[in-house]
């Protein structure tokens, strides 16, 4: 079976386009999103979209340069001049970038180019949308693009989309700030899969959606209308191997020996970075002046160099940024610099790929110390050219990187004096230790490379069902033949009650089942070959007084306690232990305070805390806030935390609707049919705990993992009502509301 085609789209192509008169050049980049998509690139033979880095000057030429380019699998997408300032100096460089560091401060008052962000996200999904064929595999990459996923779902709803982004996805309070924030998240949401390097990200993500659009989410998806979308952490590599291979090459030994016999006895210590404001230049800058003033003699001892490669020159807070790199190397080599030796080596240029593999490996301390950053490769990359196992890499605790790499010193970057302490403590470290943390480094960096990061997050995308639009899903069995066919035989119902008999109150109390219910029950009950339980969160004494006078079984609690059919004895699935009940209250209760609206409700066996009568965004976020506050002080009680239609409920583990469940089929009859319907997250625990032949009916949007669907809940009585008239012609005239799921 050969590949699918995968599409690639990054803002960049991974070749820049040169004119010269009538020819066109291209260079390849060398950077890691090349060199990782290159092999599959190839191997899919599939197309690379992204601007090529040169304006053409003539219709002519552009063609030119598109078929030059097309030769090659890729797909220039051309960009005037003022979208280039708008889209990519202006908005993505302008504000994404310095937001999405944390760098608020950088954030332009009157931030421009939105509107060039979305014209130019929409000119590269009209070129990926030109060239999709169904089959192929979309991957959208980092900030530039994040508008771009919802666009192509919207020109092609069954593409298969992955989005990967390379920078932090800040934290949801940082997240907020940014006015378009609806629209970015709305745009990725319209992948399949969205990939960050780490964990940390991905959280922040899932509480953003959750702070600004109310979007619920479960560990690694969230649902979107009639999407599910997953997320995960891909943390990227770099081509461990080649950079291996450049090292022990024998131009770059000679470089290194080089490079040391020119440093004479001098240790060596190395920053190599793009000249950006969140690589944390000047502080590392400021950590070797305290290093000089502690001890002196250093400045002959020690020669720090440093390659700041130019970057983004054309955006203001970058112009800025130089100037105060500029002067504070200045200021310190004329503080500390004798007039035969200058103690830091500034170098504002790129180098080539051996010199700078060079630089690796004559390096004694490697130092990586962003105030913020993705992942960081050059970290990586320092690791990757140790063949030697030696050098010591000082990293901080702000890069993606620090995540995997905990052999490294790790450093909190803005605490100048710990960074200091970190580069004495890597030049005064014995060789058997930075061997031992460098082999560490190493078997890390060779395993998890740019490969193996590129196949795993096109696997995890391939292997997610494609997204089949509502209205074009196959017709399957509809739930009337399927109810049909069940009344065939003796048929057991598992009723939720909330939200699937009666439609959500506002509060518990009023809920009351009405008189049209109740006649319902009463007649299915009595029916002969039709036995009811009800299954539901409410507590005994609520259960009884409303039904226990029919002869149908109660599960109270979620199951906690059950009522047999023709019993007045509740029995416990079990023991009772209720000594956490006074510390958990506490916490309930001060939600309850301070958000208006919210009541706490006290069970036997669980408690809960309701949240229906609260202003919708304000209790999401309380309940949001509730479960992370639950979670960490929970999370080695033997209870559990869940979350069910506009409340959280703290109960006992391992009581739920998924044990009454199994209780019910271990003790059904062969040929018994089993009838389940419930609306939220606690029955889907019972959904999925039942057999697979089992009927089971979501109402509305959120219980998943039904094999039937319908709208409401008078959709229900209806159904439960032509099953008493019509036995097995049940719900045929349903059919229009029911719909295979
Ligand atoms: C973004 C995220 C994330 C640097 N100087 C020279 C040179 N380089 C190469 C390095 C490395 C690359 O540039 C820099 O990569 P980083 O990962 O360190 O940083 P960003 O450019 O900010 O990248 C970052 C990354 O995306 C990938 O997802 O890790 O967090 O910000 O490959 O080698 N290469 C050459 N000469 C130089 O002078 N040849």
């Amino acid at each position: 079976m050969t590949d699918p085609r995968v599409l690639i789209v990054a803002n960049r192509l991974p070749v820049t386009v040169r004119a010269h008169d009538n020819r066109i050049e291209t260079v390849p980049s060398s950077g890691g999103l090349a060199s990782g998509l290159g092999r599959c690139h190839s191997r899919s033979r599939g197309a690379w979209f992204g601007w090529p880095g040169h304006s053409a000057d003539t219709p002519e030429q552009r063609q030119q340069i598109d078929e030059q380019l097309s030769a090659e699998g890729m797909v220039p997408v051309h960009l005037s001049a003022a979208q280039i300032a708008g889209y990519y100096h202006g908005f993505a460089n302008g504000v994404l970038w310095p937001l999405f560091h944390y760098s608020i401060d950088r954030v332009p008052v009157d931030a421009a180019g939105w509107s060039e962000y979305q014209e130019v996200n929409e000119a590269f999904a009209d070129a990926v949308a030109r060239d999709y064929r169904p089959g192929d595999t979309i991957w959208v990459h980092d900030y530039h693009l994040m508008l771009l996923p919802g666009m192509l779902r919207q020109r092609l709803p069954r593409a298969r989309i992955g989005f990967f982004l390379h920078i932090p996805f800040p934290s949801s309070e940082v997240f907020r700030i940014l006015p378009w924030r609806r629209e970015i998240l709305h745009g990725l949401l319209g992948a399949d899969l969205i990939g960050f390097h780490t964990f940390g990200y991905l959280r922040h993500f899932m509480t953003s959606l959750l702070h600004v659009d109310g979007v619920e989410h479960d560990v690694d998806r969230v649902r979107v209308a009639d999407r599910e979308v997953t997320v995960g952490a891909f943390p990227m590599g770099v081509d461990a191997a080649g950079f291996a291979a450049m090292a022990d090459a024998p131009n770059v030994r000679a470089r290194v020996d080089a490079l040391r016999q020119e440093t004479g006895n001098r240790r060596i210590v190395l920053g190599i970075d793009r000249l950006d404001y969140t690589k944390g230049i000047p502080r590392r800058l400021e950590a070797f002046a305290r290093l000089f003033e502690r001890d002196p003699t250093l400045c002959d001892r020690v020669r720090y160099i440093q390659v700041a490669v130019p970057s983004r020159g054309e955006v203001d807070s970058y112009q800025r940024y130089r100037r105060e790199v500029d002067e504070t190397v200045g200021r310190m080599n004329g503080a500390f610099g004798t007039v035969q030796s200058l103690p830091i080596h500034y170098v504002h240029h790129s180098v080539s790929q051996e010199e700078l593999v060079a630089l690796y490996c004559a390096a004694d301390v490697m130092l990586v110390t962003p105030l913020r950053d993705g992942m960081n490769l050059v970290a990586k990359e320092f690791v990757a050219s140790r063949t030697d196992d030696d050098g010591v890499l000082v990293l901080s605790e702000f890069a993606g990187a620090s995540a995997e790499l905990q052999s490294a010193v790790t450093v909190n970057p803005y605490d100048v004096h710990a960074v200091a302490d970190s580069i004495e403590r890597g030049l005064s470290m014995t060789a058997d230790e930075r061997r031992a943390r460098m082999r560490t480094l190493r078997r890390s960096v060779c395993k998890h490379d740019v490969f193996a990061w590129a196949d795993g997050f096109l696997a995890r995308l391939q292997a997610l069902r494609p997204h089949v639009p509502r209205s074009v899903r196959p017709p399957a069995q509809t739930l009337s033949t399927a109810l049909a066919e069940a009344r065939q035989s003796r048929i057991r119902m598992l009723l939720d009650y909330d939200g699937a008999l009666v439609p959500i109150a506002r509060t518990p109390e009023p809920a009351v089942p009405d008189p049209e219910l109740f006649h319902l029950l009463h007649q299915l009950a009595c029916e002969p070959d039709i036995d009811v339980d009800i299954v539901s969160g409410r507590s005994r004494d609520q259960l009884e007084r409303w039904f226990g006078a029919l002869p149908i079984a109660l599960w109270a609690e979620h199951g906690f306690w059950r009522r047999p059919a023709g019993s007045l004895r509740w029995e416990s699935a079990m023991p009772l232990d209720t000594g956490w009940m006074s510390r958990v209250k506490p916490i309930l209760d001060q939600f309850a305070e301070s958000t208006p609206g919210a009541h706490v409700e006290m069970k036997t066996a669980s408690m809960a805390w309701h949240y229906r009568s609260v202003a919708r965004d304000f209790g999401m976020r309380q309940a949001h806030e509730l479960r992370l506050v639950l979670g960490d002080l929970l999370s080695n009680q033997p209870l559990e935390v869940l979350e069910g239609k506009k409340v959280i409920e703290v109960r006992m583990r391992g009581v739920g609707k998924g044990l009454v469940a199994q209780r019910i089929s271990a003790e059904a009859d062969p040929g018994v049919a089993l009838l389940a319907i419930g609306d939220d997250r606690t029955d889907e625990e019972l959904f999925r705990a039942l057999p697979p032949d089992a009927l089971t009916v979501g109402v509305g949007s959120m219980a998943e993992g039904a094999r039937f669907r319908v709208d409401h809940h008078r959709s229900i009585r209806r159904l439960l009502l032509s099953m008493l008239d019509e036995g097995d012609a049940a719900g045929q005239r349903h059919e229009h509301e029911a719909r295979s799921a």
